[in-house]
């Protein structure tokens, strides 16, 4: 990962290498920057009133409402015509998307999640990033086990009949790889924010608890400080968990908003750890090892770690700190007209609920509280909205979120002044998107 962050460093100082013109179009008509257009058509109709009721009233200035369409008059489709059914072909802009180049293989990349084109707190699992080390498969669940060894009473070796048959809960909790919003380190600005935090999800994660499986083996309570969690694809993806965290939140999901996991996400098995980086998600999980120390992997002492300012890596930055993004308006989107417009955006953090958002218009100089829009579930996405009227003049769109331990997302200086500028991961500094008088949005970095 510390190589595939550098490549995008040097790749995007030209955008033109790394997103073709085709995608960039792409990005910006999203389902957004349409509803963009939408809205602000109407809201140069009307005089008078607030801005939102000048939208409503405003109309959309032709006579699609006069005339009958086709779909009035015929026959539709019957049930069933798409046994699994898919989006409307209309929405077929919005697409994970990867940036070519980004590694020098496919099996090992990211594809991102098009935040600027969804709505609420859930990622639909069709849209769920995918970071995979090693490519993904799609394992025959019959065949697939999970061992459970060592500092335990008796090592198991489960089916996945076994483990569906116990007890299992249901929780909303995001995924963040902790490379998200890597490249702002280096002041890269990456266009969209599908490609500057689109490594985020929130799903409905359902499973066994880690503590249900460890108690059944009869963990040794006294000796065991670790868990070594373990995939079974090509990777070798181990991660350590620290016992307290192991014993406390930690889930072993097979299901992923309703449904079995998608094999992307590690069907049939994953380890969900609430607040802690993504890499800690062992997909394809078939084996927890309990021990009485760290276990120091290749992807806990090369990898994910912080490079600090006094030449110390600094290792196990495990949680995710607290975090926000407006995710509409976003870089490559284009407001069409002046009047009204819902900034809307994501908070998240780690350590428990979000409290607070904040957002400013003018680069930071002034903060209005955000509408946040409920239910606000432990480390899961959250929902702001704040609105907005936009008299045509040059904008600067921050979000600041405040989580429940009273922690303040910082500014990049801020976060500079401690971690040195030398890092690739764990940056969860305030973003800012610039409104140009042309309705342009693009990504810059404000001091
Ligand atoms: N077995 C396995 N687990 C893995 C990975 C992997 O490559 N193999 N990638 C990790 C990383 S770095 C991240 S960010 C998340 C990504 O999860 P997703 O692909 O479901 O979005 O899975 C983690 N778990
Ligand atoms: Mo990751």
């Amino acid at each position: 990962m510390t190589d595939l962050m550098r490549t995008i460093g040097r790749l995007v100082r030209a955008p033109e290498n790394i997103f073709s013109e085709a995608q960039l179009e792409q990005a910006r008509k999203t389902r957004r920057g349409f509803m963009s257009k939408a809205l602000a058509m109407g809201a140069g109709v009307a005089a008078g009133g607030s801005a939102i009721a000048q939208v409503a009233q405003g109309g959309a200035g032709d006579d699609a409402i006069l005339t009958l369409p086709e779909h009035s008059k015929t026959l539709g489709q019957p049930v069933a015509a798409m046994p699994y059914g898919l989006p409307s072909k209309w929405e077929a802009n919005l697409q994970r998307r990867e940036s070519p180049g980004l590694t020098r293989v496919r099996q090992a990349s990211v594809s991102f999640t098009p935040l600027q084109g969804l709505f609420g707190i859930i990622t639909p699992s069709g849209l769920h990033f995918e970071r995979h080390h090693q490519g993904w498969h799609d394992i025959d669940p019959s065949r697939h086990r999970l061992m459970i060894n060592g500092l335990v009473r008796e090592a198991r070796v489960f089916t996945m009949d076994d483990l569906m048959r116990l007890p299992s809960v249901s929780r909303i909790h995001f995924i963040e790889c902790g490379a998200n919003t890597g490249a702002e380190w280096a002041n890269v600005a990456l266009p969209t924010v599908q490609y500057t935090h689109g490594m985020l999800a929130c799903s409905e994660y359902t499973g066994v608890l880690l503590s249900t499986l460890l108690d059944m083996c009869g963990i040794d309570r006294q000796r065991a400080r670790y868990i070594l969690a373990e995939g079974a694809d090509g990777s070798s993806m181990t991660r350590t968990i620290a016992i307290d965290r192991a014993l406390d939140d930690v889930v072993v999901a097979w299901g992923q908003n309703g449904e079995m996991l998608r094999p992307e996400n590690g069907y049939p098995l994953r380890l969900v750890v609430p607040g802690v980086q993504g890499v800690s998600w062992v997909k394809y999980l078939r084996r927890i090892e309990v021990g009485d120390q760290p276990y120091d992997t290749k992807d806990e002492t090369i990898h994910y770690v912080d490079l600090m300012p006094d030449g110390l890596h600094r290792q196990y930055t495990s949680v995710q700190e607290c975090k926000s993004v407006i995710t509409t308006p976003s870089g490559g989107q284009t407001l069409l007209d002046r009047g009204y417009y819902s900034i809307s955006g994501l908070a998240w953090s780690g350590r428990g609920r979000i409290k607070r958002v904040d957002v400013s218009t003018d680069g930071g100089r002034n903060w209005r509280t955000a509408r946040i829009d409920g239910p606000v579930h432990n480390k899961a996405l959250t929902r702001f909205h704040l609105d907005w009227v936009w008299d045509g003049s040059p904008a600067i769109l921050q979000s600041r979120a405040i989580d429940e331990t009273g922690y303040v997302q910082p500014k990049i200086n801020q976060l500079r002044a401690v971690r040195g500028t030398r890092s690739i991961y764990h940056n969860n500094a305030i973003q800012s998107w610039k409104v140009s008088p042309n309705g342009e949005v693009s990504n810059v970095q404000v001091s």
